[in-house]
């Protein structure tokens, strides 16, 4: 079985979004293609879902901006503007996006005490969202991540795609993916081609 993992493509990682990606909205029209190709048997998108006050967010630490990285239960993390509050509009997935063919919406980043970047485990690689059973008991033995944010979420789900499913091979969809910075960006890849990650197009998806 082959699947597709659309990684937070929401209005809050898109152009006036509240964590916006620069141009991330360019990844719609191409994860639609693929949502329509034929080519996968399973879709999954996943939905960074936070509660009001989430811990990654700085207004959450007194003094603290975003983009500073402060501390989020004794770690070091990240601090974020407040974004993808659960049942605001900044946290659903993009209106362009074909929601037809998705067959699994996987939330994530409800605890707020720790940050999820992956669409597979918190970031204290402790607690999982079910999604590599989920992915197993399907079968699936081809993986394909795509989305929002290349240097962080993304980049991530795909590494614990790998690590946690040996066997599945998983491609990175590069131009079905934004990043929040360009340097972010090119270590991301980096690090998914070292761990054996493929780094793809949507063409050559399409083509093959
Ligand atoms: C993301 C930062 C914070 C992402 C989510 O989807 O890449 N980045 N929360
Ligand atoms: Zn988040």
């Amino acid at each position: 079985m082959k699947a597709l993992l659309l990684v937070d493509i929401q209005n809050g990682f898109c152009p006036g979004g509240n964590l916006a990606v620069p141009d991330g909205d360019d990844v719609v029209p191409i994860a639609n293609r693929l949502i329509e190709s034929g080519k996968y048997d399973l879709i999954i998108a996943s939905q960074d879902w936070h509660p009001p006050g989430h811990g990654s967010f700085a207004s959450s630490h007194p003094g603290k901006k975003p983009f500073e990285v402060g501390t989020l239960s004794g770690k070091p993390q990240m601090l974020w503007p407040d974004h993808c509050v659960q049942g605001t509009p900044d946290a659903e997935l993009h209106p362009d996006l074909k929601m037809g063919k998705i067959d699994l919406i996987l939330q994530k980043g409800e605890n707020r005490n720790v940050d999820s970047y992956s669409a597979f485990r918190d970031n204290d690689q402790d607690a999982l969202t079910g999604l590599a059973d989920f992915l197993e008991g399907q079968d699936v033995t081809e993986l394909d991540v795509c989305g929002l944010a290349t240097d962080y979420c993304v980049k991530f789900s795909a590494l614990d795609a790998i690590e946690m499913m040996p066997g599945v091979r998983v491609r990175f969809v590069e131009d079905a993916s934004r990043g929040i910075t360009p340097e972010g960006v090119t270590a991301a890849i980096e690090e998914m081609r070292e761990h054996g990650i493929d780094i793809v197009t949507s063409r050559k998806v399409l083509e093959g």
